[in-house]
């Protein structure tokens, strides 16, 4: 997808189906767009203050968010069984202790589990945590034979020896050097893991992970405005973070939910869901994640919902080539994670993700912030590459490609840091 060829004529085609065919990559070419206003009530009133937009804007828009775009999440599943399969190890040269925690959902004869694989280092009574899903299970981070493979269905890698959709041996740590976890530790953060299809597996087939939990009698998919797999992944996170707050080791009141790509497009969702979350991380999650719709730009609400259609609620199919009936734009989403940090990245190479789209709806998102006396972005142009920004909203775009890499945790690091041990803002 990524690799999509360039169209030189930039005028957006489409299919006998409707279907994006070509890409823009040209910002002359972006359509003259209005974003929706995000202080402003459906009904037309002016929120200038915190109450009117906790009373009132902040629950509509996640209701439109629900209803149009991710799918709404059933209230009624929650964890039945917790079984702890290792406590305390020590790691890193004893600067860390680990656990690896399975989390049991059953209704009727129905049984999923997803195993947390948690690093906290070893002398903090209760850590900061960061939280996030890996793509290809828990033993991707790490080389440490001890991590328990995954026998959820994990996409075919033959290079990594995934075959028939089940991981081996082979592909334990090779996911290391996406995952600095001692460096995580030296700076007194733990950080914990999932692995996102065992909540649901990432591919268009409804019948897996957890959704037939919600299935009435004779229904074999969610309904037109029920959750997708995003709307999963986000589901997953609230769950683990159900377990953090038992968790004795971990400060729940510090869980940092993050997410690269496709899972940084479900740590928003989560965050704008879950308020105990107290801080969110976007790292290059682009389309329906933190990138405005209404540009247009890389890739679409067309696109994505071709390629990946179980990600959304079917509502999203309306907008193909619509974006300017949403309701909503991704500002939206990033607002109602205030007055909470929030940390963006884009990446210079990463056009598919739409890198100014991010900063602008980052830039946007801090007007919420305003409301509750924090800053947004401290600049509104955005800045050179490798020169991260922060207030209580944080960006940078750092060169190369649609990664999360060293230097990107370096920044999350600092940020994390900065909000949680420097002193308030004037
Ligand atoms: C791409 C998809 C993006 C992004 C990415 C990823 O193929 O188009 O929206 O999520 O995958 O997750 O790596």
């Amino acid at each position: 997808m990524r690799y999509l060829v360039l169209s030189l004529s930039f005028i957006i085609s489409f299919n006998l189906f409707g279907q994006q065919t070509d890409v823009n990559y040209d910002e002359s070419e972006i359509p003259d767009y209005k974003l929706p206003k995000l202080l402003i009530t459906e009904s037309g009133r002016k929120v200038k203050n915190v109450k009117r937009w906790e009373k009132k804007r902040r629950p509509e828009l996640l209701e439109i968010f629900k209803h149009e775009i991710y799918g709404n999440i059933p209230e009624e599943i929650d964890i039945s069984d917790v079984i702890v399969h290792e406590e305390n190890g020590v790691f890193f040269d004893g600067l860390a202790k680990r656990k690896q925690v399975e989390i049991i959902f059953k209704k009727d004869d129905r049984e999923l589990s997803a195993e947390i694989l948690i690093y906290t280092p070893k002398d903090s009574v209760k850590a900061p945590v960061f939280v996030g899903y890996n793509f290809s299970g828990n033993h991707t981070i790490s080389y440490d034979p001890n991590i328990r493979l995954t026998e959820s269905w994990v996409p075919d890698n033959p290079s990594w020896g995934i075959v028939h959709n089940q991981v081996t041996e082979q592909s334990r740590g090779v996911a290391t050097d996406k995952w600095p976890v001692k460096k995580m530790i030296e700076a007194g953060y733990g950080v914990a893991t999932i692995y996102c299809g065992d909540i649901d597996p990432d591919r268009d087939n409804f019948q897996d992970g957890i959704h037939p939990f919600s299935y009435q009698l004779g229904q074999f998919r969610p309904g037109y405005d029920e959750w997708g797999s995003i709307s999963a992944w986000a589901w997953g996170l609230s769950k683990a973070m159900d377990y953090f707050t038992t968790d004795q080791d971990i400060d729940s009141t510090k869980v940092m939910v993050f997410g690269f790509s496709r899972m940084g497009k479900a740590a928003v969702w989560a965050a704008a869901l879950d308020q105990r979350f107290a801080m969110c991380i976007s790292n290059n999650s682009g389309c329906m994640g933190a990138a405005l719709s209404r540009r247009r730009i890389g890739e679409t609400i067309g696109i994505i919902t071709y390629h990946f259609p179980h990600w959304f609620c079917e509502n999203l199919n309306k907008y193909s080539g619509h974006e300017d009936k949403l309701p909503i734009d991704q500002h939206m989403l990033l607002g109602m994670i205030a007055p909470r940090p929030l940390y963006v990245t884009s990446a210079t190479a990463d056009l598919w993700s739409d890198p100014k789209g991010e900063f602008l709806s980052t830039l946007e998102a801090g007007k919420v912030y305003e409301l509750y006396d924090k800053r947004g972005l401290p600049v509104t142009e955005m800045p050179a590459p490798n020169t991260p920004v922060s207030e209580t909203v944080g960006y940078h775009i750092r060169t190369g490609k649609h990664d999360i890499t060293p230097y990107d945790w370096e920044q999350f690091i600092n940020f994390a840091n900065k909000q949680f041990y420097s002193q308030p803002e004037e």
